[in-house]
């Protein structure tokens, strides 16, 4: 009964107009990490939630691309938990372009993974680990990558144990981007309401972080990748017309001086467990801080 639900609300959904969010219908995805690569076109690469209800118990994952970051093409599976050497969930991915190549960075389990490809839409092969957390932790997860004066990073969330908080983690990637840099990684002290997708830009010197959980994205501001940064509180809530997931998780791409803001909303009655992607303007405030958004069918 709950999947017939399911089905005639997506066909609802899917009959509507094409060109508003969520940008993504179908299949369920979440923890879009937006990008534009040197090709001019747009791609989102993230978790894609089952159509069966369960949690996040995600095995594959699909690549979107878009030449106007309104219709969005499916390439389908670019890479599946069957080709990883690990035995856990996927969580939240993101991607790289160097060289003419590309890199996919991946959670699963105790570790995150990189795999490679020569285009961006997949598939994405020789899945191995790049960072394995060390004994005794309980989770490091939702890689995303940054680059800033000239190198490569990739941050994570971590914790050490279920009653320990959650705190930032920045590796320094070698410039074959399937590498750390060895003894490159900083945890940075616990930050007010930090939780998981921490996502790094930069905007007019500053860099912001901006991080998901708890029904909201908020974010911290820094003077440098390293810190201190400040808590400058939520950005992105629920309204009437979309829920934003308690599993809240974004990324900001800057294109023609606009900034866009990916997201994922809970629309479905499989609510945090079956997610779609959108995606929002993002505006700022004189002294740089981010002007709040409130989810949107545009
Ligand atoms: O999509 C699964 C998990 O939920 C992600 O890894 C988190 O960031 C949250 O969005």
């Amino acid at each position: 009964m709950k999947l017939k639900l399911n089905l005639l609300f997506g066909l609802f959904i899917f009959c509507a107009a094409h060109s508003q969010n969520p940008v993504i219908r179908h299949p369920f995805t979440a923890d879009p990490s937006l990008h534009r690569w040197s090709d001019g076109k747009f791609y989102i690469y993230g978790s894609h939630d089952k159509d069966v209800l369960g949690r996040w118990n995600m095995e594959d994952y699909h690549v979107f691309s878009s030449e106007n970051l309104v219709n969005w093409k499916d390439h389908g599976v670019v890479l599946h938990n069957s080709q990883t050497p690990w035995d856990g969930p996927f969580w939240a991915p993101d991607a790289a372009e160097k060289n003419g190549k590309f890199y996919f960075y991946f959670p699963e389990g105790a570790n995150i993974g990189v795999a490679e490809s020569d285009s961006p839409t997949g598939p994405f092969l020789n899945p191995r680990s790049i960072y394995k957390m060390p004994e005794g932790y309980v989770q490091a997860y939702d890689p995303a990558v940054f680059s800033y004066k000239g190198k490569n990073y990739l941050i994570i969330s971590e914790r050490k144990s279920l009653k320990t908080p959650f705190y930032p983690v920045i590796f320094t990637l070698k410039d074959n981007m399937v590498e750390i840099e060895p003894n490159s990684k900083v945890e940075l002290p616990p930050m007010d309401k930090f939780h998981e997708g921490p996502f790094l830009f930069e905007r007019k010197g500053k860099i912001y972080m901006i991080g998901g959980g708890y029904t909201s994205l908020r974010y911290w501001m820094a003077d440098d990748l390293f810190g201190p940064y400040e808590y400058k509180g939520d950005f992105f809530t629920g309204n009437d017309t979309f829920t934003v997931s308690k599993t809240a998780h974004g990324s900001v791409l800057e294109f023609d001086n606009q900034y866009y803001l990916a997201c994922h909303y809970d629309v479905f009655p499989g609510g945090p467990y079956q997610r779609t992607t959108c995606i929002e303007y993002m505006y700022f405030n004189e002294d740089g801080t981010i002007k709040p958004i409130t989810p949107t069918r545009e």
